[in-house]
């Protein structure tokens, strides 16, 4: 693939770039994106449906065990090029900033270090009242684990529909993207609120925006560069044009 020479240069010259990824971004992992329609037993189902604390208090065991079925097909996968390639690029740029909407925790297992997780990880699950993480909860199938502080329901340290995000994440992620020169926005459809307002915020503020996405989205229009296609192709031949053969 070829590249634009000015924006080639302009990553060169970058020390402080921000990128935003999506579901896009682990789809080459075998992870369905937020959008896609669900299979088998959660066919029935939006994502969105299910991920809110309405849905929770109406049914906490069918959104116990949409989480945990999601954890297993989690447990399956790995990063995809992608994933690696933004490792690769954090090695290469003076001030880098992760921000994910993913809560599959891919980007860690693959390495990159300095990771905003805006809604959370799936991985991690907490007590629904007293707030308690834990790491075990039993293999009791037939009803929602409970905390072994308060007895309340355990729950996915995931941000639903409706909750805010997690405040220091959320600010960590302005700043990055009002202080940033180059800002990437990378296999997400530009949605959900407030990480969609992210690029804006950057692009308001004279930041560059590259767009990498398999389809055009609400920000294409705004964006500097949009590279249509998977980011699992486009990031690694975009790192290596840039970075690959300068040290
Ligand atoms: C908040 C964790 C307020 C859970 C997620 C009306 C009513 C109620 C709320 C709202 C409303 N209108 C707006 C809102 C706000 C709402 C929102 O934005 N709703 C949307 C649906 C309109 N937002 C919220 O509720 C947020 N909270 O606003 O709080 C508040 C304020 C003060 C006090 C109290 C409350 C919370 C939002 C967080 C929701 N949680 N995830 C879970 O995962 O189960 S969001 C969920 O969607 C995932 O995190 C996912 O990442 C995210 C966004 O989706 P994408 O990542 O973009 O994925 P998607 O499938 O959409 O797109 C993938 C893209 O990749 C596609 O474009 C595809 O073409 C592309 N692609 C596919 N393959 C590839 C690829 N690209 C490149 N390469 C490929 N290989
Ligand atoms: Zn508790």
């Amino acid at each position: 693939m070829d590249f634009p020479p000015d924006l080639i240069s302009s990553l060169q010259k970058a020390d402080r770039i921000a990128v935003l990824t999506g579901a896009g971004a682990s789809q080459e992992s075998g992870l369905r994106t937020f959008r896609d329609s669900q299979d088998g037993l959660w066919a029935k189902y939006k994502p969105t449906d299910l991920a809110s604390p309405e849905a929770f208090a109406r049914d906490p065991k069918l959104v116990w065990d949409w989480y945990a079925w999601r954890r297993e097909a989690i447990k399956g996968v790995r990063p995809n090029r992608g994933h690696y390639a933004l490792v690769e690029m954090e090695s290469k740029v003076a001030d880098f900033t992760l921000i994910t909407q993913n809560v599959d925790g891919l980007h860690r297992f693959a390495g990159s270090k300095k990771i905003h997780e805006l809604h959370g990880n799936i991985n991690r699950v907490r007590c629904s009242q007293c707030g308690m993480f834990t790491e075990e909860w039993g293999d009791d199938t037939e009803s929602v684990p409970t905390c072994g502080k308060c007895g309340g329901l355990l729950r996915p340290d995931v941000v639903w529909f409706g909750e805010s995000l997690p405040r220091g994440e959320l600010e960590a992620a302005v700043l990055a993207a009002r202080n940033c020169q180059v800002f990437f926005s990378i296999g997400t459809s530009g949605v959900v609120q407030p990480a969609a307002s992210l690029a804006f915020a950057a692009h308001n503020k004279g930041a560059l925006v590259v767009e990498i996405n398999a389809e055009s989205t609400p920000l294409t229009p705004k964006a500097d560069y949009f590279f249509q296609g998977k980011s699992g192709e486009i990031l690694p031949e975009l790192v290596n044009a840039v970075w690959r053969n300068k040290d």
